[in-house]
């Protein structure tokens, strides 16, 4: 059976704070209509995609806050990238504010089918920043103030061929996250981000913002042997700099596409599922190599 696909990676530029839905929903589904012609049967898109990243600004009354998540999916403004994926047979991931009936606020993502259906849902888990109003920062990062810790763990979904894993953004940073998935079998791993330039509490490592991008999703990729894909949100967005480079990384930890942009972007990369074998097989062989009896330390509490 050939277990390859074409994947793209949408970089989306900036969207401005009164930017509506609708028209960030145009351009995903311009940069879907490219990724579709060159052969992409999987079209990945970024963190908190059809909106600003609102997290950078303090917000006190639940209704402005509210505004920038959905109740739905798909809904008004959404559906239309919806039928455009059914229309032209490809599955997309797509991440967006979450807000649930019951009112609790997410940092999700969901991978949907070429036929629509919805195949998988996670919610990020690592949530950075800070919760309180920090006025010395030239721009907030309040994803502790505004979404609650996921609460669906590190879900895989069977599909495509192969066996796919959600993180997001910070997520990618943390090995845990990638161990998790990798231990669940996933081979293509799959997320979005906003990564501001500037990081206000140790600015000496802002030239550095770029590279630990692509250090932890080649780290990632390798040590779990995985295909990975990071998909930015990128360029001057409300005055605040995020970084691009979207990538795509093989199991060997190379990256075998990458943006050169700050706007709207597509890459692709046909990915043999089967090259995971090659790294799982061998160095990180898990049931041969891995000594659980010695990693008690990584659960404790404390
Ligand atoms: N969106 C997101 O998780 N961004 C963080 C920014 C650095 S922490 C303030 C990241 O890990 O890229």
């Amino acid at each position: 059976m050939n277990r390859s696909l074409v994947v793209a990676a949408a970089q989306l530029g900036p969207i401005a704070r009164h930017e509506p839905r609708r028209a960030v929903v145009d351009r995903m589904i311009v940069l879907m209509t490219e990724a579709r012609e060159r052969g992409a049967t999987l079209v990945v898109f970024p963190e908190l995609a059809l909106t600003s990243f609102f997290p950078r600004w303090w917000m006190e009354d639940p209704a402005q806050i509210d505004a920038w998540f959905e109740r739905s999916m798909p809904s008004d403004d959404t559906r239309p990238l919806f039928d455009c994926a059914q229309r032209l047979g490809v599955g997309f991931h797509l991440g967006y504010g979450e807000l649930t009936p019951e009112g609790r606020r997410f940092n999700t993502a969901i991978l949907v089918g070429p036929d629509g259906a919805l195949l998988g849902k996670y919610r990020k888990v690592h949530l950075p920043g800070h919760f309180d109003h920090e006025p010395a920062r030239p721009f907030q990062h309040l994803e502790k103030r505004y979404f609650e810790k996921g609460d669906l763990g590190f879900p895989v979904v069977d599909a495509f061929g192969g066996r796919l894993g959600i993180c997001i953004c910070n997520d990618r940073r943390w090995p845990e996250t990638w161990r998790m998935l990798g231990l669940k079998g996933a081979e293509l791993i799959v997320l979005g981000y906003n990564t501001p330039a500037h990081y206000p509490p140790a600015p000496e490592h802002d030239h550095l913002q770029y590279f630990h991008n692509a250090l932890s999703l080649q780290a990632g990729a390798y040590q779990n042997g995985a295909w990975a894909v990071g998909v930015a949100k990128a360029g001057r967005e409300e005055g605040c700099d995020l970084i691009g480079g979207s990538l795509i990384v093989a199991p060997t930890g190379e990256i075998v596409a990458q943006a050169a942009s700050l706007g709207d972007e597509v890459i692709t990369a046909r990915v043999d599922l089967d090259r995971c074998s090659e790294i799982r097989r061998n160095i990180f062989n898990f049931r041969l190599h891995r000594q659980p009896s010695e990693y008690g330390l990584l659960v404790a509490e404390d």
